[in-house]
């Protein structure tokens, strides 16, 4: 009978079930797996893996991976590994509960990196060798090619690399996925390395399929399991005013003559607010646009459907399970629409700085002179990671940053006087957008980015403590250029952990002068 998953007749003897695969996993190997925030990761294996672990703990034994994927993954694989403490080395993002928690609890190593940067990594062996691919495909090709799911992540270098390969063919994904990846082979590594050829966000440079060498396949296993992602929250009045403010101020970039009424190619973060963002570009009367970036998430579907978005380049989906059914049921016109790159490519510094891609990404704080800092919760707690936000903020033509105001009920201003953590510096940062305003970073001198921070982005309850810090640190500071008063700096964070409000150390550091 024919098979239509997996067509390469003789790799069928190699159909195994989940438990047998994950046999080939042992303790203390690197285990690459694709997956990129929560579409197209395998979905039996890493079940059957964790169950292993514990099984082996419960008898004494100690049983670890390091574990290399795309980005973050979903329940199924980061949570069910994390839960059973199976993972000694997580990288290069992740967003799961079970795994932060761990990470926080400082009992699992955790490099956060920009997903750029992870495939030429891994190329060099700066993650050791890599023991074990496993990786979930819509099909295996008469020729032997792998065909991605909804993600390509870094599924092309770990067939690459990897001693052994694992493949799972997932029927619940859809047939017509197929033909709508773009896998470019040019990426020789430095000194070797030639330009790029891709000079449009929908340009095709590459083949539809992963390159394998089929001795390297030592399983297959067959699902039939949903991609999953957590649902998003609904936006709020906050997110709205955010997204209305973004797109005034994309809007008087056209009328300045800065950017072409059909901008330039869109980055979204995903979450709350950047998906509020593209809920507004549908009202925007923004026409035929285009989005060079990560993740496809809902907003991005209806921006296609409407016409607002002509094609999106990416390297995952990030989808609700209705965005997901919506998708599936329409994906002769998705298909068209969409393209699926590796994320060395989604990514690639090159391509964001020759494109002049508009990077929008969420933030959890920012300071007077316009450091952000993405990752880290009171300076020392991770939250998710940098993931691409960096690849696309020092790249950009345009770095726009989001935030409301205030965290936890507004006891924690988001404007502070020295970021608790950087990840993406001054020299990276050009809007920074909270429900107050825009300031707009361009141009200006640290003590100008101060003030106009100050005036446009910080909540009314700070705004005097902000300023209070700022005229005495200009007034005092050892040098005058980025004026600091360091002891006092950190103090608003400090005093967060000490009361849970940072309000009244705001209060307590004015008084003080
Ligand atoms: O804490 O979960 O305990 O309630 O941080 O905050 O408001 O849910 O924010 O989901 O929009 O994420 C920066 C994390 C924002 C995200 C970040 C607390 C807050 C809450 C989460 P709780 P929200 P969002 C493309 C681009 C880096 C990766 C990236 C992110 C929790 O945007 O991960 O951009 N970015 N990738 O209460 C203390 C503050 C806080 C704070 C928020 N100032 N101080 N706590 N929180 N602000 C995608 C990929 O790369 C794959």
């Amino acid at each position: 009978m024919p098979d239509d998953r997996i067509r390469q007749p003789g790799l069928r003897d190699r159909v195994v079930d989940a438990a047998q695969a994950a046999a080939w996993i042992t303790p203390g190997q690197t285990v690459a797996m694709s997956g990129f925030t929560g579409s197209g990761y395998p979905k039996a294996v890493p079940l059957a893996l964790a169950a292993r672990i514990e099984a082996a703990h419960a008898a004494g034994e100690a049983f670890q991976i390091r574990l290399l994927t795309g980005a973050s993954t979903a329940p199924e694989l980061d949570g069910a590994l994390a839960k059973v403490d199976g993972l000694a080395l997580r990288l290069p993002f992740q967003s799961d509960p079970d795994a932060r928690r761990r990470i926080n609890d400082g009992s699992l190593a955790y490099i956060d990196a920009h997903l750029s940067q992870v495939a030429q990594n891994a190329w060099f062996g700066v993650y050791g060798d890599i023991d074990v691919a496993v990786v979930e495909a819509v099909a295996i090709r008469e020729d032997g090619g792998i065909v991605p799911s909804t993600s390509v992540g870094n599924s092309k270098t770990w067939l690459d690399l990897a001693k052994r390969v694992i493949v799972e063919v997932n029927d619940w994904q859809p047939p017509e996925l197929e033909g709508m990846h773009d896998i470019y082979y040019g990426t020789a590594l430095p000194p070797l390395r030639r330009p790029i050829p891709l000079e449009h966000p929908d340009e095709r440079i590459g083949e539809t399929a992963l390159r394998v060498d089929p001795e390297k396949i030592v399983a297959i296993v067959r699902t039939h399991a949903p991609d999953r992602n957590s649902p998003f929250k609904a936006s709020d009045a906050t997110s709205e005013r955010i997204a209305a403010l973004l797109i005034e101020f994309l809007q008087h970039e056209v009328a300045r003559g800065r950017m072409p009424a059909r901008l330039l190619p869109l980055q979204s973060g995903v979450g709350n607010i950047p998906n509020a963002v593209l809920a507004g570009l549908e009202r925007s009367g923004f026409r035929d646009l285009t989005a060079f970036t990560e993740v496809v998430q809902d907003g991005m579907l209806d921006l296609l459907r409407s016409g607002v978005l002509r094609s999106a380049s990416c390297t995952g989906f990030a989808l609700s399970p209705e965005a997901n059914a919506a998708f599936k049921r329409d994906i002769a016109f998705y298909r068209d629409r969409i393209l699926l790159r590796t994320q060395e490519i989604s990514n690639h510094p090159e391509l964001v700085r020759r494109l002049g891609c508009i990077g929008m990404n969420g933030m959890v704080e920012v300071d007077l002179y316009g450091n952000v800092n993405s990752t880290h919760i009171m300076g020392s707690r991770m939250q998710n990671g940098i993931g691409g936000s960096g690849d696309f903020a020092r790249n950009g033509f345009l770095s726009i940053f989001m935030s409301p105001s205030t965290a936890k009920g507004g006891r924690i201003s988001s404007l502070v006087p020295m970021v608790s953590h950087v990840d993406h510096t001054e020299h990276d940062v050009s809007i920074v957008v909270t429900e107050q305003g825009v300031a707009d970073l361009r141009g200006l001198s640290p003590k100008q980015r101060a003030r106009v921070l100050i005036d446009r982005c910080a909540h009314p309850d700070y705004r005097d403590a902000l300023d209070d810090y700022f005229a005495r640190a200009c007034r005092t500071s050892y040098g005058k250029h980025t004026p600091h008063l360091l002891p006092e700096a950190l103090s608003w964070h400090q005093r967060w952990l000490d009361t849970g409000d940072m309000r009244s150390g705001a209060t307590v550091t004015a008084s003080a002068s």
